[in-house]
């Protein structure tokens, strides 16, 4: 289905499941960690995210090194801009905001959550033509752990992706597998499986999920990914969208959890409920106190911080 028209209210459409994604569809990632959609987003929303795209390719010129805004590849230069990755696309422009906490990756993570979704991360990986680099076999959930294995990444690619061009590439089933460490033997962070590991795997099983611009990924948050160098004369720009459920949460102080974008923890369509689960036993936990202060237990009790 195209969701270029869609309504922009997540609420509106978790009513509406089966409009997203089918019964059978909803299995397949339950059971195989993954799903592809060919051209999920429709051609409204690919015009206005590439036109605003082609505006930060452009702004990149000026730049000499990689920053906050921009990961760049060592040969980037004005005349040629090699771009790696645009960080925290939401936190850069309106279009990407509307687009990941009301569009089509929104409602298609809430299809498949059940519900209202807390959006964690995004970014937008260019693997540039010509060489932009592969990446290594990792899962996601070690780079930001949280209360449990819902986190999902919704892919979004903005342009037509062939084979040729380092489309990402999934393992099934390996989301229900080994948690592995992806620290190197020197034990500094690699973020990736280390090879004695990658040996271990069955690469033959690997998909490729290549697709038409607007096709969508989804993989679930400890799926063995990763994608090939982009030998191509293309680059591959791939908006990628992370979410989990609403009762959910990032372990603080562990990898990216700890420097969020500005909008890190948003709910999408719904409320916060403060319902979680840890170690199987579930609880409602207190309001979010940076909301309107420090209460203490005595305020709380006699009912007088704001709160109640
Ligand atoms: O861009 C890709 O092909 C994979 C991206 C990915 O796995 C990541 O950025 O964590």
């Amino acid at each position: 289905m195209t969701l270029a028209d869609a309504p922009p209210n997540v609420a509106d459409l978790i009513s509406n499941v089966a409009d997203l994604i089918s019964d059978r569809q909803r299995a397949e990632y339950e059971a195989n960690g993954y799903l592809c959609l060919p051209e999920f987003v429709g051609p409204e929303w690919l015009d206005e995210l590439n036109a605003v795209t082609a505006e930060f390719v452009e702004a990149s010129r000026s730049e000499t090194s990689s920053g906050t805004v921009f990961d760049l590849e060592p040969t980037h230069t004005a005349e040629a801009p090699r771009l790696r990755r645009l960080n925290y696309p939401v936190d850069r422009h309106p279009t990407y905001a509307r687009f990941t906490f009301e569009g089509p990756p929104a409602q298609l993570a809430s299809a498949l959550l059940g519900g209202p979704v807390r959006y964690h991360h995004s970014k937008l990986n260019f693997k540039w033509a010509g060489g932009g680099a592969e990446v290594k076999w990792h899962q996601d959930i070690q780079f930001w752990p949280h209360t449990d294995f819902t986190p999902l990444t919704i892919g979004v690619y903005l342009s037509d992706v062939d084979a040729d061009m380092a489309p990402m590439g999934v393992l099934p089933g390996s989301h229900l597998g080994p948690l592995y460490d992806l620290y190197g033997a020197d034990g500094s962070w690699a973020g990736a499986l280390n090879d004695a590991d990658v040996a271990g795997l069955d690469l033959d099983r690997v998909v490729y999920l290549d697709g038409s611009a607007g096709s969508v990924t989804v993989h679930n948050c400890c799926m063995i990914h990763g994608s090939l160098p982009n030998n191509s004369p293309r680059p591959r720009p791939l908006l990628l969208q992370t979410y989990s459920a609403l009762d959910s949460y990032p372990v603080n102080q562990i990898g990216l959890n700890s420097i969020l974008d500005s909008h890190g923890g948003r709910i999408c369509g719904g409320e916060a409920s403060q319902m979680l689960t840890i170690g199987g036993r579930r609880m409602h936990g207190a309001p979010d106190f940076a909301r309107k202060g420090l209460p203490t237990i005595f305020s709380s009790q006699q009912q007088d911080d704001g709160y109640s």
